[in-house]
């Protein structure tokens, strides 16, 4: 792969972005080498995303790729970058975007699809496509809208202004600032690959299930999952632990 390299720190996979002569402008191609790391990511519990460089995470998506688009050229790449983010959200294992830098258009749409956002001092998020006479097509309208509200998120994709580190926490867009904020990601990717694995991923799903959902059905979808927790192993072993007074050895099954 030219821009995607994925490493293994024990149960944890990091995905570094790395394309730094564009800031880790997303392209097409780098997209499908993002899509197909997604599906290679072996026995991982969490993912920690980044991008290469002391000044990007994700730039946006590719302005000198998408300025001589015509239509139908623009919606197969939105299409394409959507179907993307889709699968990134839907994954089964908790993801950690540590936003080290730019965050802008595509790259805070990339980063709103990922479970948690941890972002360093020098960390700017915004989606700017409005200065650039286009509208966020990553999902950027849905997801800001979900993850800090529809009010404050319609300030920012109406002006398209930067947001600093500071700010991203103050409203909700990132969980906490952290000086060393790849080792932060990590040390919560560890954290979440120590419970039992199957648990971590049946309650990610219930909490993607339950998304837009009303209370009800996203109860009714919560009540299964935590039946299907009682199918195993990890179940046994976490409540056997506990009633030992010892650490539980979980398997992920
Ligand atoms: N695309 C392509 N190249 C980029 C880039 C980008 N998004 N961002 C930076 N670069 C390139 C610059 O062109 C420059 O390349 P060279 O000139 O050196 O060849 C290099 O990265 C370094 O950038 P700067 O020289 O500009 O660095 P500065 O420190 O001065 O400024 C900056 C950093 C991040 C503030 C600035 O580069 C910047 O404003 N970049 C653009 C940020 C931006 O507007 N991002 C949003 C992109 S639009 C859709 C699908 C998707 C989207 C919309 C619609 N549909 C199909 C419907 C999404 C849109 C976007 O994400």
């Amino acid at each position: 792969m030219n821009y995607i390299h994925v490493e293994h720190r024990g149960s944890v996979a990091i995905l570094t972005i790395s394309r730094p002569k564009a800031l880790n402008a997303l392209n097409t191609e780098l997209l499908q080498e993002f899509s197909t790391a997604l599906d290679s990511l072996g026995e991982a519990r969490a993912l920690v995303i980044t991008g290469a460089g002391e000044k990007a995470f994700v730039a946006g998506a590719d302005i000198a790729e998408m300025r001589d688009f015509r239509s139908v050229e623009a919606v197969d790449f939105a299409a394409r970058g959507q179907r993307t983010l889709e699968k990134l959200e839907a994954l089964a294992i908790p993801t950690i975007a540590a936003v080290n830098g730019f965050a802008l258009g595509g790259g805070c749409e990339l980063a709103l699809a990922c479970d948690l956002i941890l972002c360093s001092p020098q960390a700017v998020f915004g989606l700017p496509e409005v200065s650039l006479g286009v509208i966020p097509g990553f999902g950027g309208t849905q997801r800001l809208v979900r993850r800090i509200g529809s009010h404050r998120a319609r300030e920012l994709i109406f002006t398209g202004r930067r947001v600093k580190a500071e700010e991203a926490v103050a409203i909700g867009l990132a969980l906490r600032q952290e000086a060393d904020v790849l080792s932060a990601a990590l040390a919560l990717g560890e954290q979440i690959a120590a419970n039992g694995p199957v648990a971590v991923r049946l309650a990610k799903r219930a909490v993607l299930d339950g998304d837009g959902a009303d209370l009800r059905s996203g109860q009714l979808a919560e009540r299964n999952l935590f039946g299907l927790c009682f199918a195993t192993a990890d179940q046994k072993e976490g409540m056997g632990a506990f009633l030992e007074r010892r650490k539980a050895i979980f398997q992920g099954q």
